[in-house]
């Protein structure tokens, strides 16, 4: 075991959950208790000691802001510094030499917070505020340093972008959790993307210097991104608007900037070119501004999956970009956990350290999912491998908190990083009032479901066994299932009336109201289970919680969790559904569901429906990326889960959607986000046992949506094939595919 644990184990063991200590986020690298010193109340009255450039700036204010009252002859004494400042001078010795390290000493009379450089006192100052979270103080020394230098997010996400409001949240929250990087990135900013020449108009440029200036207060870098490879052109014009409108950022205060080049393909998506441009605004604008930060490179292959060694891409950014240049990289894949292997891979090809972009806790790829879960799965001995470590958060910000609480101490004190434990303080500090229940919920929203990255998550652990029991019949486990669905009611109850974080309930709210649904069919399933075999000796007329009106009920809220999935304001309008619990309980209560049916028709010699969650369309592809996209129902229109990155639809690729009976079409469209693409694809229906094709066409030559000629209505098939029979790779998206059936 490591020594920095060994310590802290030895600490906890010693002082159990109370020890002060345990409340700070992230973990601290080095910590003694002092020896006999009892807890105390934290004191109410601060007198600060420090040299006087120090009584000014963001440390300072974050000092004041906190709640002790400034009073100059308070008893307890807060001496702060920097290394080489006079009134600290005498813990020179104690100060690590790290960037952003700090050394922190707690007595019942004093503390003394020393930085190693303005950032270390900073976040000593986090340390001392979080050591007094409940109202209690003890003796200790602390000394810490971050192992990443880069921590942080990118707002980086398809959907939503995130609210002025939640942005400020989001910064005074990794202020407080000793993240200090933050990419303004949202794919649908138009200005970010799209109409990346053009300036803001005053209300969003505003924003962004009033978000330059809650950073700042934060200890945050923000980094403002932006994304020109859907439509620049390599001239001389192109590049000098780009430099013109870092220009106009660099005048609202951004002092961090970013390029990204990802999800597109053709023209933008050249490796030298790329460098080139980057290396330009490095020489002309980073170098020549001197007060601007490293810039950071998305590369288009941003993940070992999608790296072309033939072509070279990786090796030639590595080559001819400027070596103070940052390279970002998600991985094995777009949605994968990072390993020492994938680190060494990408860092020998761009010749420096990647700078880890990862995609959890987004959700723009399963919007029908939120995800509460713990940050795990990624390596802890990749601390040195990388230059920095950035997660991709979901739309909903508030909720994202509970990952990047997890991000934030993995990346701070990686050896020592506990996921479990860290989940659990992490639910604490986002809803102190009511963490039960919130505990509760997040249970049933951690894994993604299925989806085209094939990235699942644990959830339900703690129902398996139980599951596995209660699906042999078990009257115990049977009603400890039922246990599990009243306490997601309640949960849910609960948290719909919580008025301690509105900003949570509200993104919270489609899933809770589902969740009520989900406990009600989990308790009506349960119930239904108990009755299915037994024999009811009531009289006929006081037997209504008999075994046919608990189906009934159950298939109630069955047709209410779908109603709800379908409900347009409810939905998410992007992507249908509205799920939770859907790797261990929503299965076993369907599974149980069929089971008691079954038993009931054999012993009553009846025969109700025992199908719980029907879909009869299946989905394979010969197009890798393609193959594990969900099917969703949504009444008489079938859809398939639409794809973000660019599909690479290799000649001769096929996607085969098949359906158990046959299907009469209404009609078809679907969208590969290119115009004029419908010739090289062709569409056929298994008719009859024959494949006949269907013509298809585009309305109009600037609109990407491929048609279907009028022959498709009325047709009568039980599958369906798209073929690329171009001849060679296509590169398209997958925004949407649906069809309408009669
Ligand atoms: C996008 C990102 C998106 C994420 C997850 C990168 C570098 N780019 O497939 O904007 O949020 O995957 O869907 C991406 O990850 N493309």
């Amino acid at each position: 075991m490591n020594r920095k644990i060994l310590a802290l184990g030895l600490m906890m063991a010693a002082f159990g959950a109370t020890a002060q200590v345990s409340l700070v986020n992230p973990v601290p690298q080095e910590v003694a208790i002092t020896e006999g010193a009892a807890l105390a109340d934290a004191p109410q009255q601060w007198a600060l000691n420090a040299d006087a450039k120090r009584l000014g700036g963001y440390v300072y204010d974050a000092l004041k802001s906190a709640s002790p009252e400034i009073v100059d002859q308070a008893p307890f004494k807060v001496t702060f510094g920097v290394r080489g400042d006079k009134k600290i001078a005498k813990y020179k010795k104690n100060i690590p030499a790290k960037p952003e390290g700090y050394f922190l000493k707690v007595t019942d009379k004093e503390a003394v917070i020393a930085g190693n450089d303005e950032k270390g006192l900073f976040y000593g100052v986090q340390t001392l505020l979080g050591l007094m979270q409940n109202g209690k103080l003890e003796a200790c020394t602390i000394t810490d340093w971050p192992d990443v230098p880069f921590r942080g997010t990118v707002e980086g996400f398809y959907g939503t972008p995130w609210s002025h409001e939640a942005r400020k949240s989001q910064l005074e929250f990794y202020g407080r959790n000793k993240m200090n990087v933050y990419i303004y990135g949202p794919k649908d900013d138009p200005w970010h993307r799209d109409k990346w020449r053009e300036p803001y108009p005053e209300v969003e440029a505003n924003r962004i210097g009033e978000l330059v200036d809650v950073a700042k207060k934060n200890g945050v870098n923000f980094y403002w991104a932006i994304h020109p490879g859907v439509d620049i052109k390599w001239n001389d014009e192109d590049r000098d608007k780009l430099m013109a409108k870092l220009e106009v950022m660099y005048q609202l205060g951004v002092r961090s900037f970013a390029v990204f080049f990802d999800d597109i393909w053709g023209e933008g998506a050249q490796a030298d070119k790329q460098a080139a441009l980057l290396n330009y605004i490095d020489d002309n604008f980073v170098q020549a501004k001197k007060d601007v930060a490293p810039l950071i490179l998305c590369p288009t292959e941003y993940n070992k999956g999608w790296a072309n060694e033939e072509k070279g891409y990786l090796r030639t950014l590595g080559k001819n970009l400027n070596k103070g240049i940052e390279v970002m990289w998600t991985g094995n894949s777009v949605v994968a956990c990072i390993d020492k292997p994938t680190m060494e891979w990408i860092n020998e090809r761009i010749q420096r350290k990647g700078y880890i972009w990862l995609n959890f806790p987004v959700n723009d790829f399963v919007r029908d999912h939120i995800l509460m879960g713990p940050a795990y799965g990624n390596g802890l001995d990749i601390a040195a491998d990388v230059s920095g470590f950035v997660s991709n958060p979901m739309e909903y910000a508030e909720t994202s908190k509970i990952s990047l609480y997890g991000i934030a101490d993995y990346c701070w004190n990686m050896e020592a990083y506990d996921y479990k434990a860290n989940w659990e303080k992490s639910i604490k500090s986002i809803l102190p009032a009511n963490s039960q229940a919130l505990r509760v919920f997040a249970l049933y929203n951690k894994d993604l479901g299925p989806n085209g990255h094939g990235f699942r998550r644990e959830e339900g652990e703690e129902l398996q066994d139980n599951a596995a029991k209660a699906l042999n019949g078990d009257q115990f486990a049977i009603a400890m299932l039922n246990v599990a669905c009243c306490e997601l009611e309640t949960a849910c109850d609960i948290l719909l009336n919580d008025n301690t974080n509105p900003q949570l309930v509200h993104e919270l709210r489609p899933w809770l109201l589902q969740g009520k649904n989900l406990a009600e069919y989990g308790k009506a399933v349960c119930t239904m289970s108990m009755f299915a075999g037994i024999k009811d000796n009531r009289s006929a007329t006081s037997q209504f919680l008999v075994f046919e009106n608990l189906y009934k009920q159950a298939r109630s809220l069955q047709k209410q969790m779908f109603d709800l999935e379908n409900n347009k304001a409810m939905r998410h309008p992007y992507q249908i559904g509205t799920k939770l619990g859907t790797k261990v309980l929503l299965p076993t209560l369907n599974k149980l569901f069929a089971k008691a049916t079954e038993t009931y028709n054999t012993v009553q010699g009846k025969n109700l429906d025992t199908t719980a969650e029907y879909n009869p369309y299946k989905l394979t592809s010969t197009v890798a990326q393609l193959a594990l996209l969900p099917v969703k129902l949504n009444g008489d229109v079938v859809e398939i889960t639409p794809a973000l990155e660019v599909i690479n639809w290799q000649a001769g690729g096929e996607l085969l959607l098949e359906s158990e009976k046959p299907v009469t079409f209404q009609g078809m469209d679907f969208n590969f986000g290119v115009n004029n693409v419908a010739k090289h694809f062709t569409l056929e229906l298994f008719v009859d046992g024959a494949w006949k094709e269907v013509s298809l066409l585009h309305y109009n030559e600037t609109d990407p949506v491929i048609h279907t000629g009028n022959e498709l209505g009325g047709m009568t098939a039980t599958k369906l094939r798209i073929t690329n029979k171009s001849g060679e790779e296509q590169k398209v998206y997958f925004k949407s595919f649906k069809f309408v059936r009669r």
